[in-house]
């Protein structure tokens, strides 16, 4: 009967402690979102390819519900880019996890626009948004920072 209390108690007792030291390293990290992050919504792509911005529809952004972003994708020159294919990507590197949902690219609405649909960030912090670009001018990517 001992063995039996002990071994549940131990048994309780570790889960308890990782769970602790989960609330307090995510404290930390929480608090350790770093300060120089670009977070323009407006760049060039990593090889240049492209410029392109980003936008919700709604705000402010809140954690937990479904939005929709619009994607502007232009060549260097600032000429709109339609056709192109745009995989979306994110998650928070702080946290090794990535979006909650699954955003895609639902419709193009000319112009070199593209609506984004089944965004939702489910934490306060630092994120990351990485779009793979696949256009008339090739293969690019950008990423860019948000802060919740
Ligand atoms: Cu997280």
């Amino acid at each position: 009967m001992l063995t039996l209390t002990l071994r549940r108690a131990t048994l309780l007792g570790i889960p308890a402690l990782l769970l602790a030291g989960g609330i307090v390293a995510a404290g930390a990290m929480m608090r350790s979102v770093p300060e120089n992050l670009d977070l323009a919504l407006e760049k060039p792509t990593a090889a240049g390819l492209y410029k392109a911005a980003i936008a919700p529809q709604s705000a402010p952004l809140t954690v937990g519900q479904m939005h929709a972003w619009t994607v502007t994708l232009q060549t260097a020159n600032g000429a709109p880019v339609e056709a192109a294919k745009i995989g979306i990507k994110g998650g928070m590197p702080q946290h090794g996890h990535g979006l909650p949902t699954a955003p895609q690219v639902t419709k193009s609405l000319g112009q070199g626009r593209y609506l984004v649909e089944g965004m939702k960030f489910n934490m306060r912090g630092w994120w990351t948004l990485d779009l793979a670009i696949d256009g008339p001018k090739g293969t690019d990517t950008v990423t860019f920072n948000l802060v919740l």
